[in-house]
């Protein structure tokens, strides 16, 4: 595995390349073009700034996250096609440029999906967390604002303001959309990009629906291990394949994530690993990393990835914050570090003690 780091750009992010430098085993970035919107193609010379930046601080740009699907493609609307052929013009523009992981997310109007930004917990942090019953009794249309409220003025990313200004028009779009549609859509997409993604190299990593069930009624496709396995099934090409988000997966206490990764071998490209602690059915929030701090058994989530060979770029995803540091919510400096640094000493422990 590689440890990354996620950046969102000296205009977005609150943590310098250079702190990210000085994490102990940190080399990679994934980052992606802010200020763009599903459905662009990406400007060359925008990627080459954002990987020469990178470069220039002693890193390397080893994914992009994300490039984001247009709803057209999502719902296969007429206009797919268009949008589908820009997809193609920015991965091929990505390729060139020597980017060889790319995740997205198939998840309708709604990216990842939190009910309070700043939950405290008992040790003095801040953390997201989820209540299903704050959700059940929310209007859709205050979602998007509840988001901005607690997000102390940073881009929440998937939550950009111009796309859920249009909120109703995107709802009336995905109103007969049900989960077979949602793969056949997918479906579509994967076998037109699949072409240039061998072309140039390119793994496919899609992102777990986050919470693993569905909102607001919205069909979800991405959320356990059969409805996995059924996505890689949707292409014999390995390229197409999958970012195991643990903290994603890990809301639904049903999925054993361990199981999952080792049924996926061949099909990660991509891996967020951090915990959860359930409160209550339908409620959780994010703990530290530490197994023993939330639900999830790190020792075995990465020992499930080191014994499929996992070789692909891995973060920590999110953090608490902690240290009294404003920063975007799940994206300080600090705990992140924290993550990374007990994520590569479980990982050295596994591998010293596997005797290769
Ligand atoms: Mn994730």
């Amino acid at each position: 595995m590689q440890m990354t780091m996620r950046w969102f750009g000296k205009d977005y992010d609150s943590v310098s390349l250079e702190y990210i430098r000085q994490i102990p085993g940190i080399r990679g970035i994934i980052s992606t073009l802010y200020g763009t919107l599903p459905g662009e193609v990406w400007e060359k010379e925008a990627i080459v700034k954002l990987k020469e930046e990178v470069e220039a601080a002693g890193l390397v740009l080893a994914g992009i996250e994300s490039v984001n699907i247009h709803d057209a493609i999502k719902t296969g609307a007429r206009e797919r096609d268009k949008y589908i052929d820009n997809y193609i013009g920015t991965l091929e523009r990505l390729g060139k440029a020597g980017v060889h992981m790319v995740c997205y997310n198939f998840m309708p109007v709604f990216d990842w999906t939190r009910t309070d930004l700043a939950k405290p917990r008992p040790d003095g942090s801040t953390t997201m967390s989820y209540d299903q019953s704050v959700i059940d009794t929310i209007d859709p249309d205050d979602m998007s604002s509840l988001i901005e409220r607690q997000s102390k003025g940073f881009v929440m990313a998937g939550w950009e303001p111009e796309r859920l200004a249009r909120l109703k028009e995107l709802f009336a779009m995905y109103k007969d959309l049900d989960e077979a549609g949602l793969f056949e859509n997918l479906k579509y997409f994967i076998d037109r990009i699949m072409p240039v993604c061998d072309k140039y190299d390119i793994n496919m990593a899609i992102h777990p629906d986050d919470p693993a069930w569905p909102v607001f009624g919205l069909p979800r496709i991405v959320t356990d291990r059969e409805k996995l396995l059924r996505l890689v099934g949707l292409s014999k090409n390995p390229r197409h394949g999958v970012a195991l988000c643990t903290g994603s997966l890990g809301t639904n206490p049903a999925n054993d994530i361990p199981a999952i990764i080792r049924s996926l071998r061949g099909r990660i490209h991509f891996a967020h690993v951090r915990n959860l602690l359930h409160t209550a059915p339908g409620k959780f929030e994010e703990s530290a990393h530490l197994s023993s701090d939330g639900s999830m058994d790190m020792f075995a989530v990465m020992k499930a990835l080191y014994d499929i060979n996992f070789k692909g770029p891995i973060r920590p995803d999110h953090g608490r914050a902690i240290w009294g540091e404003v920063c975007m919510p799940g994206y300080g400096l600090y705990d992140r570090a924290l993550g990374a640094a007990y994520l590569n000493g479980l990982w050295e422990a596994i591998d010293k003690m596997s005797g290769k």
